[in-house]
């Protein structure tokens, strides 16, 4: 068959690829953006005033209202840094206990491997104290205490960079990935060593990105929608993992797009097919 309908039907396939990755990828940053907004406001209004001027309800409050500013998450929430010295000191202002996530014996999770990791009493804990009404129910849980959250952290304050997990089952049964930048006591400068971060770290603001659902709004606002079918991977390992749309099979062209969501040590592509047969 015609040899220049087959090329033109593959620059149109690429050029709504690299659109819709674009516009995925913009989201993704000024979302980003946001967060480390919001971690500057944690560490202005709890950490540098005494006492704190902010509460569960007012971050909750704060949080849903700038909601718009981060279009592609579902939620914050932010952890913040207990030694194990200061733990009994720490429950007791609370009112609560520090809790582990995914504790029990028989949950099929993906935090299996973090309960085998984690035994006795940690050196330090990162509970959450506050977070978007959304999430909630994940206030007290120690975000060390699963093993995506764990690594997200630590690379979090060793970096001072906003850091991507790999898209993992969250509490509440959702696929999702979250975005984590780190809080310090007093900002350490561009060149400090990793170990001063990590010093200095005392907090860890998180957004929560659920792919499937926010993936297919933004899509659907994008004409030709029906047209073309979109996945999206983290290929940072050599076994790609999906994070949005299913059945990237059948035969015909595809377009391979890249993804960059600002993370160096992550890769992602999106992968677009036509739905129909020309
Ligand atoms: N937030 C909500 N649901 C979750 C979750 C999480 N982590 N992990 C598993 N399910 C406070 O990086 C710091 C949020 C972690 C931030």
């Amino acid at each position: 068959f015609d040899s220049g309908a087959v090329e033109k039907r593959r620059e149109s396939l690429a050029s709504m690829c690299d659109e819709r990755a674009r516009m995925l990828q913009d989201q993704f940053n000024v979302s980003m953006n946001h967060l480390q907004a919001l971690a500057i406001l944690v560490n202005t209004f709890h950490h540098s005033l005494n006492p704190s001027a902010i509460t569960q309800a007012t971050f909750a409050r704060y949080a849903e209202r700038t909601a718009f500013e981060r279009p592609l998450t579902s939620g914050v929430a932010y952890a913040v840094r207990v030694t194990h010295a200061e733990r009994d000191h720490f429950e007791r202002q609370q009112g609560w206990s520090i809790k582990k996530m995914y504790s029990s014996p028989n949950s099929q999770g993906p935090g299996d491997a973090a309960v085998a990791e984690i035994r006795g009493p940690a050196d330090e804990y990162a509970p959450v104290i506050f977070a978007q009404d959304a999430y909630k129910n994940v206030i007290s849980f120690d975000m060390l205490s699963g093993a995506d959250d764990r690594e997200n952290i630590i690379r979090a304050r060793e970096s001072g960079k906003g850091v991507l997990t790999a898209p993992f089952q969250l509490l509440n049964g959702r696929l999702g990935v979250i975005l984590t930048y780190s809080v310090y006591k007093s900002e350490p400068p561009a060149n400090a060593r990793q170990q001063e971060r990590v010093q200095a770290a005392i907090g860890y603001l998180g957004g929560i990105f659920d792919i499937e659902a926010l993936v297919d709004k933004l899509l659907h606002q994008l004409a030709g929608k029906q047209s073309i079918m979109v996945n999206v991977y983290d290929t940072t390992n050599d076994k790609p993992i999906s994070m949005y749309g299913s059945d990237d099979t059948g035969s015909g062209m595809y377009h391979n797009s890249t993804l960059n969501f600002g993370d160096p040590s992550r890769r992602h592509e999106m992968h677009c097919r036509f739905m129909q047969k020309p």
